[in-house]
């Protein structure tokens, strides 16, 4: 697309936005500061390098098989550094721990270690991408239906020493890079059929979260994530929202909303808020649950912008994490990374470019009209022409460009891959 065209349509928007009390250029700059947590397992279908193999469980399911499939580290390495020169600012890269490199060695997860990880760390520094981390409870002949929360001594010692040794491995990351890396903890525990015994796993899991816990680091953060349920574990989730809501509060540690992790009419957005009067910060796994926690693509959608003009809302952009989590298998992977990611930026500049301090004005004197008035007036100003300023800046595809892009690569490389 013409500069010239982006350039025009820009100071238009400058001058509707100032009309309404917002300065664009503040925006462009401040979501210039907004990294991503781009999730590794969209490239692969979250099979990671164990050489074990096997196929994936813990109630997740990567539906679709088109071709292209990042089938080792080089190129699931080699499809993130394509994404991410369609995405316009700075952003990280989120490992779960199947991903290390483990050299052809059967390394199991209670043996994993940094060094495991060294070579994700100088391949992040010299890609300009900090990175986050998780533990894996899934996808292992000891995963079962329960982990952290087994009444099996010898199952949960194996996923307590896993999940301590993945905090190891964060804190690595994060002191390499000079800022903590993010370590979330979700694992599947829950059951199929009706448990009479709620209260025992719950118990367990809180004692594993406390014994995993006890270590402190410096260049690590802790976060732990709840779900509904399961794929085969649909009658009880021992990690449920309450479970987690209470043990971070309780013990200072950031929750993960997960966007596919709610009943469907219950808004995640709403509850940024309530979590950060009582926990640190939050992390976020946006995602498009369709149905049920689906993991389709995030798409610019009233649920997805309203998450992140509560974040803005609550000032709170320093201490929401935006991570992304969702692996459909049915489409090019590399254009699914960036339609999400694009899509959650996309909202993110409609939430900075909300007239806050009007609406907070007419919300102060009482005057509902005015607000929704404002409300809606907003919804059609031209935040795209300041998008495509973002891109432009950014030096990436300007609108629908990059699906040539994309295309390509698929052509040259993963269209290739057998
Ligand atoms: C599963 C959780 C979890 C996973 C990743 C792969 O329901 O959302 O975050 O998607 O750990
Ligand atoms: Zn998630």
């Amino acid at each position: 697309m013409k500069q010239q065209l982006v350039e025009q349509a820009y100071a238009i928007a400058k001058e509707r936005y100032a009309a309404v009390g917002v300065d664009t250029d503040a925006v462009l700059n401040t979501l210039q500061q907004v990294s991503l947590s781009l999730h590794c397992w969209q490239a692969d279908d979250v099979v990671g390098f164990e050489c074990r193999g096997g196929s994936l469980s813990g109630g997740i399911q990567a539906t679709g098989n088109y071709p292209g499939r990042a089938r080792n580290i080089d190129e699931l390495r080699a499809d993130i550094v394509k994404a991410k020169s369609f995405i316009p600012g700075t952003h990280r890269l989120n490992l779960h721990e199947i991903y290390g490199e483990f050299g052809g060695k059967s390394v199991d997860r209670n043996q994993v270690g940094p060094e495991h990880f060294a070579g994700w760390i100088q391949w992040a520094a010299e890609q300009g991408m900090k990175l986050d981390f998780n533990s894996t409870s899934f996808s292992h002949p000891l995963s079962g239906s329960l982990s952290l929360s087994n009444p099996d001594p010898a199952i949960r010692e194996f996923w307590i020493e896993h999940t301590m040794r993945c905090r190891a491995v964060a804190e690595e990351m994060g002191k390499a890079q000079g800022d903590p890396s993010i370590m979330n903890v979700w694992v599947h525990d829950g059951s199929k059929d009706m448990t009479v015994n709620r209260m025992l796993y719950r118990e367990l899991l809180k004692d594993s979260l406390d014994r995993i816990f006890a270590v402190e680091y410096r260049h690590m953060k802790d976060c732990i994530e709840s779900k509904v349920f399961g794929i085969g574990l649909e009658s009880y989730t021992v990690g449920s929202n309450d479970f987690y809501i209470g043990y971070g509060a309780s013990r200072g540690k950031m929750v993960t909303l997960d966007t596919g992790h709610f009943h469907p009419t219950e808004s995640v957005a709403d509850k940024i808020s309530s979590l950060l009067l009582f926990t640190p910060e939050v992390m976020l796994h946006v995602s498009r649950p369709v149905r049920w926690d689906s993991d389709h693509v995030t798409i610019i959608n009233d649920e997805t912008l309203e998450l992140c003009k509560e974040i803005v809302r609550c000032d709170a952009l320093g201490k929401v994490h935006i991570g992304l989590d969702y692996f459909d298998a049915s489409i090019n992977r590399i254009g699914a990374y960036v339609v999400g990611s694009r899509a959650t930026q996309k909202c993110l500049i409609q939430a900075l470019l909300e007239p806050l301090a009007k609406l907070r004005e007419y919300e102060a004197n009482d005057q509902g009209f005015e607000r929704l008035a404002l409300l809606e007036e907003a919804k059609s100003l031209p935040w795209n022409a300041v998008w495509d300023m973002f891109c432009l800046k950014n030096d990436v595809p300007v609108g629908e460009e990059f699906i040539a892009g994309v295309q390509q690569y698929e052509k040259e490389v993963t269209s290739k891959r057998a």
